[in-house]
């Protein structure tokens, strides 16, 4: 995605185009996430699931901060981030459905996606086991001089394992270019933040590692894609890492069927009227003078897409017992 700004003043103002393909982004992966969740309740889609509905504006944010060329780190909870990043959702879909047309060949699924040609480290299920991995890429970044970066997704519930602590404490004292990214939703599957940790800021722990860090609406697509652009701009510049704390929330249960009976109705309803794509299209009908129509068309060509990526996926190659060895260390 390019990320057009043609006012480089106080208030940026965006070109037509970037901002109707943050929505489309926006969009993409929410009705990619429903649409797997119905295939997968009904059965039809085998393996489980970590879904990020409400969580779009991060990914969507970040990744339109991010060269074509840039690496990213995800997590089990990865779709979005892989279509952020341009990853097509054929060869995600198909992924799903253990397919030997998917980005990892079948063999990864939904908490693997991954292309390392569009620059996503294939997702890492391992709390925390991204942070290390993106410090690790960024050294190869600044060893050969090639100005790339890495942006590294984790959750809340990262930041209070080892992993975090050293990767993160690497970067600070080589000055790698990473921008770390948290996704604070409040919650590490069933537990709220406030009961794993005292100082729920999460940004602020960027200072005891000496480098800068920063809270924001994670919820606004623009305000995450403005942090990111400053962030990823500082790391270029081998003034990195940055952290980036983006407050979000998950409306979905944190895998399979979980009814998310822990997070408080009043709780659920506050995050929900803060929804990051009505949010985003209030602002581009409001402010911008987008006609309603133009989204609408937007989301069916999205569900149009999905559609057929799905009807392809049901009928795509399932990996033989001859692809078993191959693409493994032995
Ligand atoms: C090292 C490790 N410990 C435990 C787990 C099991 N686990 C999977 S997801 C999860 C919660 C993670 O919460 P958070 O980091 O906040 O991410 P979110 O699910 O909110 O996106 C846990 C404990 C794991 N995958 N890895
Ligand atoms: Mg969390």
């Amino acid at each position: 995605m390019n990320a057009t700004q043609t006012n480089p003043t106080e208030t940026p103002s965006y070109e037509r185009d970037f901002l109707l393909e943050l929505y489309r982004h926006l969009v993409l992966i929410r009705e990619f996430e429903e649409r797997v969740k119905f295939l997968f309740l009904e059965g039809t889609m085998p393996g489980t699931i970590h879904q990020c509905q409400g969580q779009e504006a991060t990914a969507t944010g970040v990744c339109a901060a991010l060269n074509d060329d840039d690496f990213i780190t995800s997590t089990f909870r990865g779709h979005g981030h892989a279509l952020a990043k341009g990853l097509t959702v054929q060869e995600m879909m198909d992924e799903l459905f253990g397919a030997s047309t998917g980005c990892a060949k079948g063999k990864g699924g939904s908490m693997h996606m991954g292309n390392m040609e569009k620059g996503m480290i294939p997702a890492i299920a391992i709390v925390a086991g991204g942070v290390p991995l993106a410090a690790g890429i960024a050294l190869a970044f600044k060893m050969k001089k090639t100005k790339q970066v890495a942006g590294c997704f984790f959750g809340d519930g990262a930041v209070a394992e080892g992993a975090f602590h050293e990767g993160v404490n690497m970067a600070a004292i080589w000055d790698l270019p990473v921008v770390f990214v948290c996704e604070n939703n409040l919650y590490g599957a069933s537990t709220h933040v406030s009961k794993v940790m005292k100082n729920t800021t999460i940004s602020d722990r960027a200072a005891s590692y000496g480098f800068r860090g920063e809270t924001v609406d994670g919820n606004d697509v623009l305000a995450v894609f403005e942090s990111a652009k400053k962030a990823v701009a500082q790391c270029r510049a081998g003034e990195g890492p940055v952290l980036l704390e983006l407050l979000t929330y998950r409306r979905t249960g944190h895998s399979r069927r979980d009814p998310c009976h822990y997070q408080a109705k009043d709780e659920r309803e506050q995050w929900f009227s803060r929804d990051p794509i009505d949010r985003f299209a209030e602002v581009l009908t409001g402010e911008y003078a987008i006609a309603p129509d133009e989204l609408a068309a937007i989301k069916s060509s999205v569900d149009q897409e999905i559609t057929e990526a799905i009807e392809a996926a049901q009928k795509a190659p399932q990996p033989t017992l001859d692809d078993l060895l191959e693409d493994v260390f032995a």
